[in-house]
């Protein structure tokens, strides 16, 4: 007796998952309100032009997108890609609502302004491309936080300030590019310096953990892989500059003294003649 009310209950429970399913497998295209902020401040800040304002209430379609340059993964958007393209203006500190992101491409467009610290909030990220703009301001030191970055790529930009230290603690850091900004002081040690493997013994190979092309086209920085002290070396060359300059100073001040003197001895050696004059005068004495 017991048997086909049970055959009962699994079927019932067999509708109910298909139906959990079916909703489940809808869902995807239902928007994040995070992602929604997220792409609706991109608009406002950079208005991509193929982006139309009704694709952000529903930007995923499970893992199709229905936005250019936007990558989807379950029905949220985990990459964002638009390089070249002209974009002008300041990156959105909303970006950060779009959490599930891992890839961030903004790079060759003009964007302005500083890079939000706000971007710490994507504890995903694993690419930040932001190359090629006009970015200015300090690199934040809370990137950091993004403890997944592999790739950290802001050359050709007006970024200033030092390179923050901590940014040397991304262990998984395998491209790193600040070269062409207004970056100052020293080289974070762990950023130029390969670590010692857990044996204590330096790494084989060069000792370079980025090397110099990383860190070209900023004036004011110095220390590993660069030249330490770049004011160091300007000051020396002043030093020879003042050296040379004092050294022909003297020179001409004493050619000039010697033909003072030459001047006064032709004077004096005219003088005689005078004398003489006088002295032809003299017997007229
Ligand atoms: C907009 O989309 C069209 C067709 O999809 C494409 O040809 C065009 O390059 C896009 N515009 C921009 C600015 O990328
Ligand atoms: C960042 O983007 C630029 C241009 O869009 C590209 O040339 C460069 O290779 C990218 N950086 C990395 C580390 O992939
Ligand atoms: C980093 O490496 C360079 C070159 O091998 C070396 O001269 C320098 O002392 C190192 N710095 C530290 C703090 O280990
Ligand atoms: C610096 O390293 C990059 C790869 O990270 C390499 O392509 C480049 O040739 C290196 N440059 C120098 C001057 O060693
Ligand atoms: C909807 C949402 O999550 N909005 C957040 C977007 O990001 C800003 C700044 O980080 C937050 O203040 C909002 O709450």
């Amino acid at each position: 007796m017991s048997r086909p009310s049970q055959h009962h209950q699994h079927s019932h429970l067999a509708v109910a998952l298909a139906a959990v399913l079916l909703v489940l497998l809808a869902a995807p295209s239902s928007a994040d309100p995070n992602d929604e902020a997220c792409l609706s401040s991109l608009q406002r800040s950079l208005s991509p032009r193929n982006w139309t304002r009704s694709a952000f209430s529903a930007p995923c379609d499970g893992f199709i997108s229905k936005l250019q340059g936007v990558t989807c993964n379950n029905g949220r958007v985990y990459k964002l890609s638009l390089p070249g393209l002209s974009l002008a203006g300041p990156i959105p500190p909303e970006l950060s609502n779009c959490t599930n992101l891992q890839s961030l491409d903004l790079s060759s467009n003009a964007l302005s302004g500083p890079i939000p610290p706000e971007l710490s909030k994507l504890l995903n990220l694993a690419v930040l491309n932001l190359s090629a703009n006009s970015l200015s301001g300090a690199i934040p030191r809370e990137l950091a936080a993004c403890a997944y970055l592999n790739v950290i790529d802001l050359h050709a930009n007006q970024l200033s300030g030092p390179i923050p230290d901590e940014l040397g603690l991304l262990v998984r850091l395998s491209a790193f590019d600040v070269s062409y900004n207004r970056l100052s002081g020293p080289i974070p040690v762990l950023l130029a310096n390969r670590t010692t493997t857990a044996g204590g013994a330096l790494a084989a190979g060069p000792a370079a953990r980025f090397n110099a092309s990383s860190f070209a086209g900023n004036k004011d920085l110095y220390g590993y892989p660069l030249p330490p002290m770049r004011g160091h070396g300007l000051s020396v060359l002043a030093i020879v500059g003042i050296g040379l300059g004092s050294g022909l100073l003297s020179l001409v001040l004493s050619f000039s003294a010697v033909c003072i003197w030459l001047r006064s001895t032709d004077r004096t050696a005219t003088t005689p003649g005078e004398d003489g004059k006088i002295s032809h005068l003299m017997p007229a004495y």
